[in-house]
């Protein structure tokens, strides 16, 4: 079982994106706690299957966030499942999820399975069309959002989701604030050491993820940021 509230900073691999191999090697052997591997457009159990198989050579924990029913790969120390808290398309709530039970129940082992209240904050993210998320309107919304995550669905993990773009801190605070317990992960827009450390000050995880894409050494430089 993975130890994911140790962690503080995560880089989030596409498999729908290309990285060579030194890039690839920086960034594992870089000191992130963790890589998350997981996209929204463009997944498939084969690409998903060719960076596993390339992040395995290095040591670092790695995690699947399936978005695909057709990508779920054996082979990872654990599975992140979103629940797209503020989706509004409802067919994006649980049936997913109950299609994934009737596909692989059978084979499931539930200690790998970890579930994420995902609140989707960017409404120009490729997963805010997709599940046509409701806007998060101010940072009381943000954490009663929170709140239906973990006092009532009681899950362990909320995901603040602002993907492609910087997020507001106190939009993260509030969630942080609603989320009591469980554990909060920031994800969106970081480009600078500052930024992650100020993500970091708020959430108990920050992920960076098309900035490994854009400027691998600035990725690189969030590490030192949060982990020092
Ligand atoms: C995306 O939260 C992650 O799911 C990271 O966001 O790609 O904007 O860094 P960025």
């Amino acid at each position: 079982m993975i130890n994911y509230r140790g962690w503080r900073h995560t880089f989030k691999l596409d498999p729908d994106k290309e990285i060579g191999d030194d890039a690839l090697e920086a960034i594992c052997e870089s000191g992130t706690d963790a890589i998350i591997v997981g996209g929204t457009y463009g997944v498939t159990f084969d690409n998903t299957l060719a960076l596993m198989s390339r992040i395995r050579r290095y040591a670092v924990d790695a995690v699947l966030e399936i978005s695909s029913l057709e990508a779920v790969v054996p082979g990872f120390d654990a599975y992140f499942i979103p629940l797209v808290l503020n989706a509004g398309d409802p067919d994006w709530t649980f049936a997913p999820h109950v299609s994934g039970l009737l596909a692989y129940g059978s084979y499931i082992h539930w200690d790998e399975i970890i579930t994420e209240g995902y609140l989707v904050a960017n409404p120009e993210a490729g997963v805010a069309r997709l599940t046509k998320a409701r806007p998060i309107a101010d940072a009381a919304t943000a954490k009663a959002y929170a709140q239906v995550a973990t006092r009532i669905c009681h899950l362990p993990i909320v995901y603040l989701e602002y993907s492609g773009t910087y997020g507001d801190p106190e939009v993260a605070r509030a969630c942080k604030a609603g989320a009591g317990e469980a554990h909060v992960f920031y994800g969106g827009g970081i480009r600078t050491p500052e930024q992650a450390a100020e993500m970091a000050a708020i959430a108990d995880t920050i992920v960076v993820g098309n900035l490994v894409y854009e400027d691998v050494e600035a990725a690189l430089a969030t590490v030192a940021a949060v982990k020092g």
